[in-house]
């Protein structure tokens, strides 16, 4: 008789870590921000987040990275349904978001070095990074851009 290694499914696993980024909108504008670090990634425009932590609900590490990176007291609204690649182990997912009543306004506080509120006419005039390039797609496509 043969045996046969079990094959390893496909679906996410211990290996795969998540990234989550927040769509944050307000006002019909959409938070972009830009990336002071690392020096690979400096210059170029993301959906600020960062990974989700051992243990952590995705929604949970969302509310922190925005409190930590942007200061603000933000609630995610709903999953864009999608998972992009980074660099392994990392995949991106997305939610989008908004500020509770009181919330601070945003301010680069670590990781970035300008913000900018893009209107769905402006949302292409940054350099986002090539790996958010879908995810915005994504966006852009559910808040009818
Ligand atoms: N990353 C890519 N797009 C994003 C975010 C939030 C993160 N919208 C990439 C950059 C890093 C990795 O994921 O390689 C971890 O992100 P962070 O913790 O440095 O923000
Ligand atoms: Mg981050």
């Amino acid at each position: 008789m043969t045996s046969r290694t079990p094959s390893t499914p496909k679906t996410p696993g211990p290996d795969r870590i998540v990234v989550v980024g927040a769509a944050l909108l307000g006002g019909g504008r959409l938070l972009a921000a830009r990336r002071s670090a690392p020096a690979d990634l400096a210059g170029r425009w993301e959906l600020p987040g960062g990974k989700v932590e051992p243990g952590e609900r995705p929604e949970d590490a969302l509310v922190r990275e925005l409190r930590e990176e942007l200061g603000v007291d933000a609630e995610p609204v709903e999953r864009v349904p999608g998972e992009w690649p980074l660099r392994e182990p990392y995949v991106l997912r997305v939610w989008t978001a908004r500020l509770r009543p009181g919330s601070p306004e945003p301010r680069p506080l670590e990781d970035h070095d300008e913000l900018r509120w893009l209107t769905p006419d402006e949302i292409w005039d940054v350099a986002w990074l090539d790996q958010d390039v879908p995810a915005v797609q994504a966006v852009a496509a559910r808040s009818g851009g």
